[in-house]
């Protein structure tokens, strides 16, 4: 009986301590990453974050997935040093700021479809202070008043 309570009240902690919004995008939403369709215009008017997500959605062996730079999305030319993703659900975390590309290298489907989009991903950010914190007050006070509100939150539950 306690240890699901003590479940519980961890799952309701780490839910309001999330540190930041991360945000799953799915590249196309539900037409997934295929031919014919506007990557750029769908990432217009979007703002990614580092810690977000980007999700590749197609059917398996169709498609695939190559990080690139810029030159290399203007001639839709993989590298051969890049390994493509090719799970037909592939996920990437995006881990630092600035300009990021990707191209599907199958066949022509850069040039013809065109699978590329390009992507501006903007700093973390931190919630719901818009200023940056000081590093070390926000990790001593965080883990302090976690314990606080588990402690109280399990004894709530458990009595
Ligand atoms: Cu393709």
């Amino acid at each position: 009986m306690a240890s699901k309570s003590v479940l519980i009240a961890l799952a309701m902690v780490a839910t309001i301590f999330a540190p930041t919004m991360a945000a799953d995008f799915v590249v196309g939403d539900d037409k997934g990453w295929t031919l014919n369709f506007d990557y750029q215009k769908w990432a217009e008017g979007k703002e990614f974050h580092v810690g977000d997500k980007l999700v590749f959605n197609y059917t398996l062996g169709k498609h695939n997935v190559v990080k690139v730079n810029g030159t290399e999305f203007q001639q839709c030319s993989a590298p051969l040093t890049s390994l493509p993703l090719i799970s037909g659900n592939d996920l990437i975390q995006l881990k630092t700021p600035g300009k990021k590309w990707y191209i599907c290298s199958v066949g022509s489907h850069c040039e013809s479809g065109p699978m590329k989009l390009a992507i501006n991903v903007l700093p973390e950010v931190y919630s719901p202070s818009p200023a940056p914190q000081p590093g070390a007050a926000y990790g001593i006070t965080a883990p302090s008043l976690m314990m606080a509100a588990l402690v109280s939150l399990v004894v709530l539950i458990v009595t």
